[in-house]
């Protein structure tokens, strides 16, 4: 376990793979003390347990499992709110309930309500930051994205409001948009689907997790007076959402 008592200590949310897992390893490495969150608790300890980590169970769809989790942090200096994603890629039309409801719950109160929970803690640090994983979803809508899309519209747009509300407190808040990031994200938007999830990346050299993971880093790192608003970050061969461009064998 690290000392918490003189390093800073930053708690990551979805911390058992892709984005979350990169980032609690890239701000290890920049001195952060960690505490992680996500469903699955072997893979998450696999992920934390090198990095000296804390790791504990959390559902962010369900506020019990946000207030043991969070009652188990003394005290936060940053708060990733990562855990999140889509599912599905429905018209409208065809829009799946439980699967609106389950990103709506994830990515959006998830994120209100981890922040809420610790945002006195993250005061009481006398320099608190939010960095919250929002997406080029939450900017530009595509045919399919609808649930998702909302979703992170809702990110940025809360995020924004943070930063209003906060003005004048010692509390930095960051979005950081990422376009293609080749992580579990397809594998967990198709159920499953390996191969339709391997399409999305085919042909084309998508973001990594480290890549998205260093921004994350960058932004908390900055002197505590420079707040970094936002970051949009998307691989050289994806212009917008949809335009992309793909090539026979990506080097
Ligand atoms: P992954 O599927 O690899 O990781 C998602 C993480 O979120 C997992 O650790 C998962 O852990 C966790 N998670 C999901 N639901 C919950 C829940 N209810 N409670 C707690 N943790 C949960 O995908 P990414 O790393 O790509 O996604 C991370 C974030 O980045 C998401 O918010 C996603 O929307 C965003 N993003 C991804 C992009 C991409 O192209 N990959 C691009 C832009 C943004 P577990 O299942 O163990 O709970
Ligand atoms: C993930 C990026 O374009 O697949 O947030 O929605 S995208």
């Amino acid at each position: 376990m690290g000392n918490e008592t003189a390093r800073r200590v930053a708690v990551v949310t979805g911390a058992s793979s892709g984005i979350g897992a990169a980032t609690a390893t890239a701000l290890h490495r920049a001195g952060f003390a960690l505490i992680l969150g996500a469903r699955r608790l072997e893979r998450l300890r696999q992920v934390g347990e090198p990095l000296g980590a804390r790791c504990f169970y959390l559902d962010v769809t369900d506020l019990q499992s946000i207030r043991e989790f969070c009652s188990q942090v003394e005290q936060v200096h940053l708060l990733v709110n990562n855990a999140g994603g889509a599912l599905g890629l429905d018209p409208i039309e065809a829009a799946k309930d439980e699967d609106w409801e389950q990103m709506f719950r994830t990515n959006v109160l998830g994120l209100m309500r981890m922040t809420r929970e610790l945002l006195p803690k993250l005061e009481a640090s006398g320099a608190g930051h939010v960095i919250n994983i929002g997406s080029i979803a939450g900017r530009e809508p595509y045919p399919g994205g609808a649930g998702y899309n909302a979703a992170k519209f809702a990110v940025r747009a809360i995020t924004q409001v943070m930063r209003m509300e906060w003005l004048g407190r010692p509390l930095r808040v960051t979005e950081i948009a990422p376009g293609l990031v080749e992580t579990e994200f397809s594998l967990v938007r198709f159920k499953g689907d390996a191969e339709r999830a391997a399409r999305v990346y085919q042909g084309l050299k998508p973001l990594t997790a480290e890549d998205v993971a260093d921004a994350v880093v960058w932004a908390a790192t900055r002197p505590p007076h420079v707040n970094i608003d936002e970051i949009v970050l998307k691989p050289l061969d994806q212009a917008t959402a949809l335009m992309v461009k793909r090539r026979d064998n990506t080097t």
